[in-house]
């Protein structure tokens, strides 16, 4: 369909694990139900009602705190081998702290793990995708080093719950948008405008948030329940629109800027940031005047705690963004600044409805392979791949997309990459965030109008499910009709 045809005639390894992903704030609503605290998306969303594209936060979304059953028939249904979704920090602890549990909140866990081991579909548990406790926020979130020690306890406390019942676990989903967009950009929660020092700050508290988490794993549960702990990580393919040494450089400022600063210290053979980074910021903070850089230190105490710290690296690919240096300037002392990039994507590539996401499956296998060569031993699960559209049943686009990014995956896996799965997002239409409900990216579309949140199937699930089933991509196949059922 795109010619990235070559993939015909490949498999998937039969131990290849096929799931479906959602997050906690985008499908549960009940956001304060049974004692949920406020956490920062809430009270975003709250404050700022016109933020949202179609005016639909996370309130109700797709009422997943009562329709979890139907939830977990879905997953039946498309027959896959795990279900991603993320614990709400405030749902289980509504101060953020442990000395205060929620108990009905821990409940909807438990129903929600015990129907999935009941039909034999492994829980992935994402720790944090995105919603602090709104009461840590007021200490300062992700920037208050005591995060560090308050997400730790937290993680705790959810591994000693559930422990013997799920096997993978996520930290931190993608730190680069906790921090950047949350704290830099300010287009997710909690809004914060800090362009200059809160992003780089936020980057190092999460980094070591998550290492502590990991480390804590280890000590207390790896050996008696043999689970593995990974983080997931926005690593979009970043390219150099052509090929001048200008667009090189800024190829690969944007890869060292958008993934290598969580990445690097994670796995890199040295730790820590990367060396580019700490260049240009460093460099840049002097001229500007800063007696430290913007971009913190890590002692060398927290560059060994950090390194290593993950069986896996959860890798959330999207789409390609092809880089220039930036062409106008941004106000400084500045993250984009610092970056000096400037993305566009390919004119011909096909667009999803979200403004940023393009089908470009090259990209993916690209990504593998730069990850392959850089880092030396990084197992991936793909816990996050999807396209947007409006609303149908028959989205064509999600498709052929799907199929054009596992074929990729395919030939970077022939090619030597590990990777142990792939995580479609998303199992039903959530709330996309500030997009409201205008960006739809799920298997099963969700009527929003309906008073049970209805799911209904898309050709992409049938699809998707055929794939489980063949482990393999064939372009050509198409069910007789749009009915799906356990198998
Ligand atoms: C993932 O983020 C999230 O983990 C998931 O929750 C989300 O639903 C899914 O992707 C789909 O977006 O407005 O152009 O500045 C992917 C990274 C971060 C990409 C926010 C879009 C806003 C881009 N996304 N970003 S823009």
């Amino acid at each position: 369909s795109d010619g990235w045809s070559d993939h015909r005639k490949r498999k998937f390894p039969t131990n290849f694990l096929f799931g479906a992903a959602t997050s906690a704030y985008q499908v549960e609503g009940g956001w304060n139900a049974d004692g949920k605290g406020e956490s920062i998306w809430d009270k975003f969303l709250h404050d700022n009602p016109d933020l949202v594209a179609d005016g639909r936060n996370g309130d109700v979304a797709s009422d997943s705190y009562h329709q979890w059953r139907r939830d977990v028939e879905m997953l039946r249904e498309l027959g896959v081998d795990f279900y991603r979704f993320s614990i709400s920090w405030s749902r289980v602890l509504p101060t953020g702290f442990e000395n205060e549990i929620n108990e009905a909140g821990f409940k909807y866990y438990d129903n929600l793990i015990d129907e999935l081991l009941k039909h034999e579909i492994q829980p992935m548990v994402t720790l944090y995708h995105f919603e602090l406790p709104q009461p840590l926020q007021e200490l300062g979130g992700w920037t208050n080093p005591l995060s560090v020690t308050w997400f730790e306890n937290y993680a705790k406390l959810v591994f000693r719950r559930y422990a013997d019942k799920v096997k993978f676990w996520i930290t931190i989903n993608q730190p680069n948008t906790v921090c950047m967009e949350g704290y830099a950009s300010g287009i997710m929660a909690p809004g914060l405008n800090s362009k200059d020092v809160g992003g780089y700050e936020c980057a190092k508290n999460v980094l070591l948030a998550h290492a502590k988490a990991y480390r804590a794993y280890q000590t207390e549960f790896k050996k008696k329940y043999e689970g593995n702990v990974g983080i997931s990580i926005a690593v979009n393919w970043f390219e150099a629109l052509s090929n001048t040494t200008e667009n090189n450089e800024a190829a690969e400022r944007a890869r060292a800027f958008e993934f290598g600063l969580y990445l690097d210290p994670i796995w890199s053979k040295k730790g820590d940031f990367p060396d580019l980074v700490k260049k240009i910021v460093d460099k840049k903070s002097t001229e500007q005047g800063f007696k430290t850089s913007r971009l913190p230190k890590l002692t060398a105490a927290e560059v060994k705690l950090i390194k290593g710290s993950a069986d896996f690296l959860g890798m959330n690919h999207y789409t390609t963004f092809q880089v220039q240096p930036s062409q106008t300037q941004f106000e400084a002392p500045s993250v984009e600044d610092d970056r000096n990039t400037e993305y566009t994507q390919g004119p011909a590539w096909r667009a999803a409805k979200s403004p940023w996401l393009k089908s470009a499956p090259y990209g993916l296998y690209k990504a593998c392979l730069h990850l392959n060569l850089n880092y030396d031993y990084l197992p991936i699960i793909i816990t996050e791949h999807g396209w947007s559209s409006d609303p149908g049943l028959e989205d064509q686009d999600r498709v052929d997309n799907m199929r054009g990014y596992l074929g990729a995956l395919l030939l970077a896996m022939e090619d030597g990459t590990e990777v142990k799965g792939y995580t479609a997002w998303s199992l039903m239409d959530n709330v996309e965030w500030i997009a409201g409900t205008s960006e739809r990216f799920g298997l099963y579309e969700v009527d929003f109008e309906s008073e049970q949140k209805t799911r209904t199937a898309r050709l992409s699930a049938l699809v998707y499910k055929h794939i489980i089933e063949s482990r393999e991509v064939e372009d050509a196949w198409r069910p007789s009709n749009l009915k799906i059922a356990i198998t």
